[in-house]
């Protein structure tokens, strides 16, 4: 490491005895006045908004910062079991208002700022929204480590730090448009950087066999290309509970020994030039949600955060105990988010033997009882498979590893189903053929000890269907883990009407023990409670709809029922099946047929992967009809559309309060949990949606006459395949007969020709995987059920009470509550003074 250590004059250990920090309004203030002048520099001639931001993150930072240590030196202290979330995606959303809500400063901030003529909420809103993901994956690691922090457990978070998160969405001409999101332009004032704790990774080169000093076999891995590893590390407050956990992310950098030829031969600047392409692995998050690319430049970065992640827990490992590491699997635990860190399994298995020199045996031991792993989707186009030869360029070391691990593996096939080849080559970690590939979910299954599905149907797809010989091997790994989402971000924070609200009636810190939202069901039948609870509604309504007026310059009548679908374009999760009710209300809108018209305002968002032609077509789509409908005279009071750019967390946080109907609409089978499902529900939404992931389970808390339900299920959508005719229902049903052939006309692409020809052959298409024709009368017929209920807002408030009353078991803190009592089996940490 070139950081030269303290080690010859330690320093005194009064230097790290801080002085607590005051946490008053008159304190805090002068703190943030003294980051603003003296550490930022700024004055009244800055006219800048992101200083006075910058003052008051500082000013929180170093509230988390003595908490953060104390936390750290009782993890040290307990020599605790300890877990570790590897995710090449933490969608952390912003941290300043969560840092105040977690340290319970709000108050005191705003009182504070205030005297100071500073507006506190104005000044939040600079903080840049780090879009460290793609959505729900991200989003989930992001709440678990909420809960986990909350929940005083050891858990640690380790990711890449990219210089662009999460493309900018622009529409220009009801398109999508991508801008690089440069989110780190200004500095982020809540990182730490470690260089200390940096960690080296090696690629390419070749291995060699020798012997080593004990005269054993043994192989070594050299020649390689090494790219530093350097950790940046984010705090993760705990709920009002001293606890600050980590989350570190691995920037790339050059090593200095960089193409030493080139550097002897006198090409100086080239040779220092090169050096960039190894910080080239964290620029940049690949934006496809739910599908995999295959590029080189990902399976990088997914080594690269396994190997320094795994070696920094070796390290910490290895100077408490040394080179022993029999009770290793004891006190450490690798949860890897989906198949993007699967890669780990090899790689802790190389450390272990290459560089530690433990037998496979002791080591594979180790790994397997080391590695946990969550799948996320069934969707075929997310299964990760890497080509052999791409491995055997980038990764010699790691193939042949895999080699050694498929060989014992099919071994162990092979005793249990004597002479079945067939199965043999269906289990194989690598799929051979044309271009033989490495299968990297089973290469997670057959390295962990345990693999769970997150919302009930989804494990029990994975058990029958896609991981199904897996399952007859090994039945006792295979497990559910019911997605959740965090109560402080996605109740507390977000919705302070409802929140205050919910102080009143159940006492404080019920967002620790979301169960206690029960406690609203009776104050459903309460005629003066449900006129509360709509109050608050109808003020979170006009937050969005302002949001909505300014970023799309559409109006929102705010009697309107408030039709919400936000999340990423996919043909799985029909935002067609929403745009062609839109269409049948402007139908019959056009035709005269509004008697007990329910007004409607129905809101889409959401990122297409920047490749996925299709999605891009829908956004498209939307944005049209959202133009024609607006425009069109008729529709005035009755029904709007809007399309809002850039969706993202921080745009969450304003959609989820002021959203009535909350659409959950996938095809059965196909959406594995969904957690937008669940944030809406807490604020009151109510939703309507198929039998799909964690919706069935929504549903079941709720109860059926508090959800509308439409659709096929998931066995019937199986069974339809054979013999389904989409022509021959669109033919049969005269409104959607009507809503296609309006479509087909050109109405909605007057001066573009043929733009949607795409759309709407896919959805004529007897093979379209997503059944959108199929689903449509009952979906229609069921948002008619949905209208209706809106009118009669007795019925309504009490619906919207429920679902927030029922949805304690979508806390992410008892999905948390879960993995540690199956899985993870930690022991609660307080930090003490
Ligand atoms: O993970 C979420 C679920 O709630 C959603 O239903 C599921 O679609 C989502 C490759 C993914 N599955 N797979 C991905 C993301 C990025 C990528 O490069 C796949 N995301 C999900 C949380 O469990």
């Amino acid at each position: 490491s070139p950081y030269k250590t303290l080690l010859q004059n330690p320093l005194s250990e009064h230097l790290f005895d801080l002085p607590s920090l005051p946490m008053d309004a008159a304190g805090l203030a002068r703190d943030f006045q003294r980051y603003y002048g003296y550490t930022l520099g700024r004055d009244s001639d800055s006219l800048a908004a992101y200083y006075p931001y910058a003052a008051l993150a500082i000013t929180l930072r170093d509230r988390l910062m003595e908490r953060w240590k104390r936390t750290r030196q009782a993890y040290d202290g307990d020599k605790c079991r300890r877990v570790y979330y590897l995710s090449l995606e933490f969608l952390m959303g912003r941290a300043l208002s969560n840092a105040m809500l977690n340290l319970g400063l709000e108050d005191a901030l705003t009182k504070g700022l205030h005297d100071l003529g500073v507006q506190l909420e104005e000044l939040a809103e600079n903080e840049p929204d780090p879009g460290l993901g793609n959505g729900g994956l991200g989003r989930l690691a992001a709440c678990f480590l909420d809960s986990c922090a909350t929940l005083q457990l050891p858990v640690r978070g380790y990711g890449l730090r990219y210089e662009y998160g999460m493309f900018r969405q622009v529409i220009e001409h009801g398109a999508q448009v991508e801008e690089p999101d440069h989110w780190l332009r200004d500095g982020n004032p809540w990182e730490l950087e470690r260089p200390e704790f940096t960690q080296r990774v090696q690629f390419g080169g070749r291995t060699e066999r020798y012997l080593d000093h004990r005269g054993r076999e043994a192989v070594r891995w050299v020649d390689t290309c090494d790219v530093l590893a350097v950790p940046y590390d984010l705090p993760v407050p705990g709920y009002r509970n001293d606890t600050v956990n980590t989350l570190r992310l691995w920037k790339a950098a050059a090593t200095d020994d960089f193409n030493l030829d080139e550097f002897n031969a006198g090409s100086y600047t080239e040779a220092v030039a090169q050096k960039n392409q190894a910080e080239h692995i964290t620029m940049v998050l690949y934006p496809n949600d739910a599908s995999e690319n295959g590029k080189e430049l990902r399976l990088r970065q997914q080594f690269f955060l396994a190997s320094a992640s795994i070696k920094d827990v070796l390290r910490d490992w290895t100077r408490l105990n040394g080179e022993d590491f029999s009770r290793f699997a004891e006190f450490n635990c690798f949860q890897l988010n989906d198949t993007h860190p699967a890669v780990s399994v090899a790689e802790l298995m190389r450390q272990l033997v290459d560089e530690h020199q433990l037998s496979w045996d002791t080591a594979w031991g180790i790994t397997r009882e080391t590695m946990a792993y969550t799948n996320h989707t069934l969707l075929p186009e997310a299964l990760e498979r890497w080509p052999v030869r791409l491995f055997e360029q980038l990764l010699p070391r790691i193939l042949e590893i895999i080699y050694e691990i498929n060989a014992r593996f099919l071994m162990e096939v092979e005793r249990h189903w004597p002479g079945d080849n067939e199965r043999l080559r269906r289990m194989s970690l690598i799929e051979e053929g044309h271009e033989p590939q490495v299968r990297m979910a089973y290469l997670a299954i057959v390295g962990s000890f345990s693999v769970n599905g997150v919302a009930a149907l989804h494990s029990e797809l994975l058990r029958q269907g896609l991981f199904h010989d897996f399952y007859e091997l090994w039945p006792e790994k295979f497990n559910n883990k019911t997605n959740g989402v965090t109560p402080r971000r996605w109740l507390a924070m977000c919705n302070p009407g409802l929140a205050g609200l919910l102080d009143a009636e159940l006492g404080g810190d019920w967002m620790c023990d979301l169960e206690r939202l029960e406690g609203l069901a009776p104050l459903a039948e309460d005629a003066a409670f449900r006129a509360r609870w709509r109050e608050i509604k109808q003020e979170n309504k006009r937050r969005l709809a302002e949001v909505v007026a300014q970023i799309c310059h559409v109006d929102f009548p705010l009697e309107a029922m408030f039709d919400v679908q936000v999340k990423r374009i996919h043909e799985y999760k029909r935002q067609l099946l929403n745009v062609l009710h839109v269409v049948h209300l402007y139908n019959r809108i056009k035709q005269g047929d509004t008697r007990d018209w329910t007004p409607r305002c129905v809101l889409l968002g959401g990122k297409a992967a920047p490749g996925y032609v299709m999605a891009k077509q829908i956004i498209k789509f939307i944005n049209n009809v959202a133009a024609v409908v607006n425009a069109d005279p008729d529709t005035a009071g009755l029904l709007r559309v809007a399309f809002v750019p850039d969706y993202r967390v921080s745009l969450m946080e304003v959609i989820a309060p002021g959203t009535d109907l909350s659409e959950q609409i996938s095809t059965a089978g196909k959406e594995a949990s969904g957690t937008g499902n669940m944030k809406f529900m807490m604020n009151g939404a109510v939703t309507i949606g198929t039998l799909d992931g964690a919706n069935i389970e929504i549903r079941e808390q709720v109860g059926a006459d508090n959800f509308f339900l439409f659709g096929l299920t998931a066995e019937e959508v199986v069974a339809t395949r054979a013999h389904y005719d989409p022509n021959g229902i669109i033919a049969a049903d005269p409104a959607l007969r009507e809503v296609m052939g309006l479509i087909e006309s050109g109405y909605f692409n007057r001066f573009e020709p043929g733009i949607f020809d795409a759309i709407t052959l896919s959805i004529r298409n007897p093979h379209d995987p997503w059944m959108t024709a199929a689903d449509f009368r009952s979906y229609v017929d069921t948002q008619e059920q949905a209208a209706a209920a809106y009118r009669d807002p007795e019925r309504w408030w009490r619906m919207s009470i429920l679902n927030s009353a029922h949805s304690g078991r979508f806390s992410s803190d008892r999905t948390i509550g879960d993995y540690n009592r199956d899985i993870w089996r930690l022991q609660t940490i307080t930090p003490r003074d």
